[in-house]
C-alpha cells in the first residue's frame, strides 16, 4: 500500500487536512468507533492516537482496531513506548525539540525505532514543539514551553526542526489549552519554512474550539489542525471548525 505521508502531502496540495485526536485513556473501544465516526462525517482527514499518561498496549490495540472501521487512516501519537501498536497505518515518530530531558529527544527514540520496524509502522519525522500552556505533553515531556509572547521562538524552533529533517512540524499548545498557538506563532513559522523551502505538514494543535481560530490559523499557513476536546465536547460543532480551517 502506498504509504501515508505522500498521500497526505499529495491530499494537502487539494486542501488543508483535519486530525481528530483520540486519547485511549478517556476513551474504550465503543466511544473511540464513534467519535471516529462523527469525525469522518464532519470531515476529518485522518485520525490520531494517543495520549500522555494511562495508555496500555492491549487497550490501544483494541482502540485503534475499533477506530479504523470508520475508514480513515490511524496515526500513532505517542506520549511514550507504550503508544505503539502495530494495528495503525503510521506513527509520528516525534522528537519533542523544547524538552530538557534527553530521553524525549533522543532517548525514547532509540528504544521506539526497532520497534517501530517490527511493527512495520510508517514512522513520520515529527518536531514537536509545546507553546505556552503545554497541558500534559508539556508537563510529561519536561517541556520549556516557549512563552506566548515570542512567536519568533516559536518558528526559529520549527524551523531547527525543519533542518533536522522533519517531514511534520507539530506546534502543540497542549490538550485543552486556555489559548491556542498564538496565529503570529504560526505566521512567523511558515514564513521562515518558506524562505527554507520545507515541503512538509505545519501542523497545529491545542485549544482549538471555535471556527474563528480555525480560520486564522489557516490564513497564517497551517497545513493540519489537530482537534480532540473539542470532539468530545462539543461534537455538532466539530464539522463548522473543519469547514472553516479547510475553506480558508
Ligand atoms: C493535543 O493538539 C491536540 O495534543 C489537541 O488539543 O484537545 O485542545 O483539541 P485539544
Amino acid at each position: 500500500m502506498e504509504r501515508l505521508l505522500p498521500r497526505l502531502l499529495e491530499a494537502r496540495r487539494k486542501s488543508r487536512l483535519h486530525f481528530t485526536l483520540i486519547d485511549p485513556d478517556k476513551d474504550g473501544p465503543d466511544r473511540a468507533r464513534e467519535r471516529a465516526l462523527i469525525a469522518r462525517e464532519a470531515g476529518s482527514d485522518a485520525i490520531l492516537v494517543g495520549g500522555s499518561t494511562g495508555v496500555s498496549e492491549p487497550r490501544l490495540s483494541r482502540v485503534v482496531e475499533a477506530v479504523r472501521e470508520a475508514g480513515l487512516p490511524v496515526i500513532l501519537f505517542p506520549g511514550n513506548l507504550n503508544g505503539l501498536t502495530p494495528k495503525a497505518d503510521a506513527v509520528l515518530f516525534m522528537t519533542l525539540l523544547n524538552s530538557d530531558d534527553p530521553y524525549y529527544l533522543s532517548g525514547v527514540q532509540v528504544q521506539a525505532a526497532p520497534i517501530v520496524l517490527r511493527m512495520g509502522l510508517e514512522a513520520i519525522p515529527t518536531a514537536y514543539i509545546i507553546v505556552g500552556y503545554g497541558g500534559a505533553a508539556g508537563f510529561i515531556g519536561r517541556a520549556r514551553p516557549i512563552p506566548y509572547e515570542h512567536p519568533e521562538l516559536v518558528a526559529i524552533h520549527a524551523l531547527a526542526g525543519a533542518y533536522m529533517g522533519a517531514r511534520a512540524i507539530y506546534l502543540e499548545a497542549g490538550s485543552g489549552a486556555p489559548r491556542p498557538v498564538p496565529v503570529e506563532a504560526v505566521a512567523l513559522s511558515r514564513r521562515l519554512l518558506s524562505q527554507a523551502g520545507y515541503e512538509g505538514l505545519l501542523i497545529v494543535g491545542g485549544g482549538v474550539r471555535d471556527p474563528q481560530v480555525a480560520e486564522a490559523l489557516a490564513g497564517a499557513g497551517a497545513d493540519a489542525l489537530v482537534t480532540g476536546t473539542l470532539a468530545e465536547e462539543e461534537p455538532g460543532r466539530l464539522r463548522e471548525v473543519v469547514e472553516a480551517f479547510k475553506k480558508a
